[in-house]
C-alpha cells in the first residue's frame, strides 16, 4: 500500500458511493476513476462491500496497490458503524477520494447510508450517489417476464439513484445521453472503465458539487426486498490447488468456471455473477461471466508461467438455492487437476436487511 505520512490530510475526503447491480462494472470504474485521479495528483482509497467474506473485488483493488477497506458480513444500510469506522481507518493515508462499494444486491441506500452519512457533512463530502447499469441486463430485467425478485431489485436501484451511468460503453456504443431504462425522463451518462470513456466526465460532474447527494428516499416494502435478495445464493470458496507438474492460473480458472457453469445451468440456477481470482508464485489472473455460458472477462498476469501452488478465490451469486448451489461447487473441486488444500466455504442466502439507521432525505 501506498503510504500517506508525508502528506497533509484533506480536511473532508470525498465519499463516492458506487451502487448497481451485481456485475454492473463497480469495481472497474472505481479502479478506473482512481487511475485519473492518482494521475491528476489526488489520492484515492476504495471500501469494497459484501454479505459474505474473502472477496475477489478486494484483492483485485489491493493489487493495484490502492489502499483498500472492507465491510463483509452484511451490506452498507446493516453494518453503518463499520462503514464508518472503515472510512476514519483510511484517512489514516489521507485520501481525497474514498470510493465505496455497496452489495450489488443492496437498495434503499439513499436513506440507510446517504442520510447518516450525510449528517457527517463537517467530515465528509458526499458525492452524489451513481448507479451503474449494465444495458445488457436492463435489457433482461425491464422485461415484463424478468424474473420478479431481480427486476424488484433492479429497479429499486434505479429509483434512488441521484445519477445514473450505463457501463460497458465499449460493447453497446449506442446514442448519448439516452434515457435511463424504465425511469421516464431521467438521462444516463454513458461510460467504460475499460476505455476510460466518459470516466473523466463522470469524476467532473460528481465531484464539481453541482447534484445533490441522497435527494431521493424510496418507497420500499423491507417484506419483499428481503424475499427478493433471499431468493439469490451466495458462494464464497476459497482452496489452495497443487498440481504436478505444474499449470498456470488459466489451466485451473478456465475449466473449474466452465464445469461450473454448466452444472449450474442443467441445474437451473442462473449465475448472475462469478468472479474468480487465482494467486501463484507467477502472478495472479481474475476471470469473471455476468451471466450463463458468458465468455470469460480475464485480467491479470495472463502470461505468468506455470506454478505448482495455486490460491483461488471464489465469489458465486446465482439465482437459487444455496444447498443446491454448494452441492455443485463441491463436486466441481474433484475435477481439478491436482490437489486441493485449505478448503474455506461459505454458502447462504442473504438474511432480511436490517439497516442500523434509516433517514429520509427530506429530514437529512
Ligand atoms: N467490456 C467491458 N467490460 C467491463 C466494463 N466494466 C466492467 N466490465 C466487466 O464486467 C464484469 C463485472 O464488472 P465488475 O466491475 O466486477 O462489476 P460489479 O459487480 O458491479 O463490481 C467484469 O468481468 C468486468 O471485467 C467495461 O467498461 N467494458
Ligand atoms: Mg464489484
Amino acid at each position: 500500500m501506498k503510504g500517506g505520512a508525508s502528506r497533509e490530510a484533506p480536511d473532508r475526503p470525498w465519499i463516492v458511493i458506487v451502487g448497481g447491480f451485481l456485475g454492473a462494472g463497480k469495481t472497474s470504474l472505481i479502479l478506473a476513476a482512481a487511475r485519473q485521479l492518482e494521475q491528476r495528483g489526488l489520492r484515492c482509497a476504495a471500501i469494497l462491500n459484501d454479505q459474505g467474506n474473502e472477496l475477489v473485488d478486494t484483492r483485485l483493488a489491493a493489487s493495484g496497490g490502492m489502499p483498500v477497506g472492507e465491510v463483509a458480513g452484511g451490506c452498507f444500510c446493516c453494518r453503518l458503524s463499520s462503514l464508518v469506522s472503515v472510512i476514519e481507518d483510511l484517512r489514516h493515508w489521507a485520501p481525497d477520494v474514498i470510493f465505496a462499494e455497496p452489495v450489488g444486491s443492496c437498495t434503499d441506500i439513499s436513506a440507510t447510508v446517504f442520510g447518516p452519512l450525510l449528517e457527517e457533512f463537517d467530515r465528509y463530502r458526499l458525492a452524489p450517489f451513481t448507479v451503474l447499469v449494465d444495458p445488457a441486463r436492463a435489457a433482461t430485467l425491464l422485461r415484463e417476464d424478468a424474473d420478479p425478485d431481480l427486476g424488484f431489485l433492479f429497479q429499486k436501484q434505479l429509483q434512488e439513484a441521484d445519477l445514473v451511468c450505463l457501463t460497458k460503453a465499449d460493447l453497446y456504443p449506442e446514442a448519448q445521453n439516452p434515457n435511463v431504462p424504465g425511469i421516464p425522463g431521467m438521462h444516463a451518462r454513458r461510460l467504460s472503465a475499460t476505455t476510460g470513456q466518459g470516466v473523466q466526465h463522470w469524476l467532473d460532474e460528481i465531484l464539481l458539487g453541482t447534484v445533490v447527494a441522497g435527494r431521493t428516499t424510496l418507497d420500499i416494502d423491507y417484506g419483499r426486498y428481503a424475499q427478493a435478495e433471499a431468493s439469490l445464493a451466495w458462494l464464497n470458496l476459497s482452496f489452495a490447488l497443487e498440481s504436478a507438474p505444474a499449470i498456470t492460473s488459466a489451466m485451473v480458472v478456465g475449466p473449474f468456471m466452465d464445469g461450473l457453469d454448466q452444472s449450474l445451468t442443467a441445474e437451473g440456477i442462473e449465475i448472475v455473477h462469478l468472479k474468480v481470482f487465482a494467486t501463484s508464485a507467477s502472478g495472479w489472473i481474475k476471470a469473471a461471466i455476468c451471466a450463463p455460458g458468458q465468455e470469460p472477462q480475464v485480467e491479470g498476469n495472463l502470461d505468468a508461467s506455470p506454478a505448482g501452488r495455486h490460491e483461488v478465490l471464489v465469489n458465486l451469486r446465482a439465482k437459487g438455492d444455496p444447498a443446491l448451489v454448494q452441492r455443485i461447487a463441491t463436486a466441481q473441486l474433484n475435477h481439478l487437476a491436482g490437489t486441493v488444500l485449505d478448503l474455506r466455504l461459505d454458502c447462504f442466502s442473504p438474511a432480511p436487511p436490517t439497516p442500523e439507521r434509516r433517514i429520509p432525505a427530506a429530514l437529512a
